[in-house]
């Protein structure tokens, strides 16, 4: 019976503890998603890892990094209201670490960049609600501790605090998930993004040669569909803007500041793009990259406006959640199609891709050029100023190196003798693919057929019939740029400026 209690008392915590964070989900909707407790904790730990710390969790995780926190600290959260829960079967401890944890998470809201006294709402009222409905399920359990057993008193008792604790479980979960669609609703970014028109662009993206897809089976679409374009961001929950709210404020080293509302934007000339954007965390064969045709409003115009001092060689952008990117001032004004995107493959942004406006620079990877949410840009210079991820490793600048990748047949894969299509992509963002060649067990490198080119700033697709005989064999890929510049061999980790090496696969002719 004792067992039975305490395992009871550990229940009725756990289930307090998704009741107290299910109402905080609901209130946070109404504030503002980042003060749920979870997420704002977990904002805090995120903006004070430690590099190695950091880079241990995106080795080790990959982009799951976030996942895995989230995990933790929801395991976490698990035991220490299982822990309240036993706590409160004995006296008051129970009902004090649960105001405990709410006081905690409330001042890690509270203390956000960008929040409000009112971030705290969620968690001090998620504890008191956990408080209250762990008090009175702890009565019950003892209630039906003190009933004789096998009468129906017990009986009783017993039905009532299953489904107590079954209610307070359901009630949790459901509010829950009504946060979280409150989060995105009523803050109106999903609404405003739903009742958006996307305006025809001035200057539509140019046809695309014949050819520019091989037409080999199992290669990607030579555009990404939004769906499948990878995602990489800090943020733990999704900052919500609104098209008609958002503004961005050009400043700094300027002669006038200029701010661009999103009615000026979108009336602006606006031009589309097929572009190739790419993370610096992207392995050697990796798929951290994507194509996308992008409808956006070029930023060069905007900083002649702004006129930009003679001493500035950076550009801070940063997005509405504090998020920075360092951009060379060059890369905004030599004519590329850097822009201020608001359309993806025929859509407005999708919410976690940036809505309503985000940066693309081509031949950047996005660390240093791609801020999503982006709201302010600040004309300033290297020695003064720094992206995010330059204090934590990453190289203050960021130009994609030239690569290339084998996407059939996979790797390890088991194929028939005979002429087999090798096929895949490369890449050298804005200086464009003239080459690419593969070589089959270190052989002599052989030279691939490229696919048309569609612009210097996208990947290019490319295929090679090979003559395979039976046995295991290794084949190796690389390209040259359009500076005539050969793919390196060198290995390099991503750290601090990008992967460098040959995508080697191994396949077996049976
Ligand atoms: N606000 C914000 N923008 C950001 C980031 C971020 O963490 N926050 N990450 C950058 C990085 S590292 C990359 S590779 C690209 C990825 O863009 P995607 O998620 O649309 O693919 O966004 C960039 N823009
Ligand atoms: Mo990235």
């Amino acid at each position: 019976m004792n067992t039975n209690r305490r395992l009871l008392a550990a229940g009725a915590g756990l289930a307090s503890g998704v009741f107290a964070l299910g109402l905080a989900q609901v209130i946070a909707g109404l504030v503002s998603p980042s003060s749920a407790p979870i997420v704002a904790l977990g904002d805090v730990v995120v903006a004070n890892v430690p590099a190695w710390l950091k880079n241990f969790a995106v080795s080790t995780f990959g982009t799951h990094d976030k996942v895995a926190l989230l995990t933790v600290a929801y395991l976490v959260a698990a035991l220490l209201s299982a822990l309240a829960g036993l706590l409160a079967l004995r006296g008051r401890a129970g009902t004090w670490l649960v105001l405990a944890l709410g006081a905690v998470a409330a001042l890690a809201a509270a203390t956000r960049p960008e929040s409000t006294a009112l971030a705290a709402l969620p968690s001090l009222i998620g504890a008191a609600a956990g408080m209250f409905v762990l008090q009175r399920l702890v009565v019950m359990i003892r209630e039906w501790g003190r009933a004789d057993p096998d009468t129906a008193a017990a009986l009783i008792a017993g039905r009532r605090t299953v489904i107590g604790l079954g209610s307070v479980l359901a009630v949790g979960i459901a509010t829950g998930a009504l946060g979280n669609w409150l989060g995105a609703r009523l803050r109106g970014a999903t609404a405003s993004r739903d009742a958006l028109k996307l305006p025809v662009p001035a200057d539509p993206a140019p046809a695309w040669p014949s050819g520019v897809e091989v037409g080999v089976k199992g290669m990607e679409p030579f555009l990404t569909p939004n769906d499948d374009f990878y995602r990489i961001d800090t943020a733990l929950s999704v900052p919500l803007l609104t098209a008609e709210d958002w503004s961005l404020r050009i400043h700094g080293l300027v002669e006038r500041e200029v701010t661009l509302t999103w009615a000026e934007l979108v009336a602006g000339d606006l031009v589309e793009r097929d572009l190739t954007l790419m993370c610096v965390s992207n392995e050697i064969g990796g798929d951290l990259t994507g194509t996308a045709r992008w409808i956006g409003l070029p930023i060069q115009p905007l900083l002649e406006r702004a006129g930009v001092g003679k001493d500035a060689d950076m550009v801070l952008s940063t997005s509405s959640d504090g998020w920075t990117a360092s951009t060379p001032v060059e890369t905004l004004t030599d004519g590329r199609d850097a822009i201020l995107a608001i359309g993806m493959n025929g859509e407005p942004l999708p919410l976690e891709h940036g809505f309503p406006v985000r940066m693309i620079v081509p031949g950047l990877y996005g660390y240093v050029s791609a801020t999503k949410w982006v709201v302010d840009l600040e004309v300033t210079r290297f020695d003064r100023a720094e992206g995010y991820w330059t204090p934590r490793g990453w190289s203050e600048r960021g130009p994609v190196k030239t690569g290339s990748r084998i996407d059939v047949p996979g790797n390890g894969e088991k194929v028939d003798p005979g002429t087999v299509t090798l096929a895949g992509i490369a890449w050298a963002e804005h200086r464009g693919i003239t080459g690419v060649e593969v070589r089959v067990d270190g052989g002599a490198w052989q030279k691939a057929t490229l696919g048309a080119e569609d612009s210097v700033d996208t990947w290019r697709q490319w295929y090679f019939a090979w003559n395979a005989v039976k046995g295991s064999h290794e084949i190796q890929v690389r390209a040259t740029d359009g500076d005539n510049a050969v793919q390196t061999g060198d290995e390099a980790p991503p750290a601090p400026d990008g992967a460098t090496g040959w995508h080697t696969i191994s396949v077996t002719v049976r």
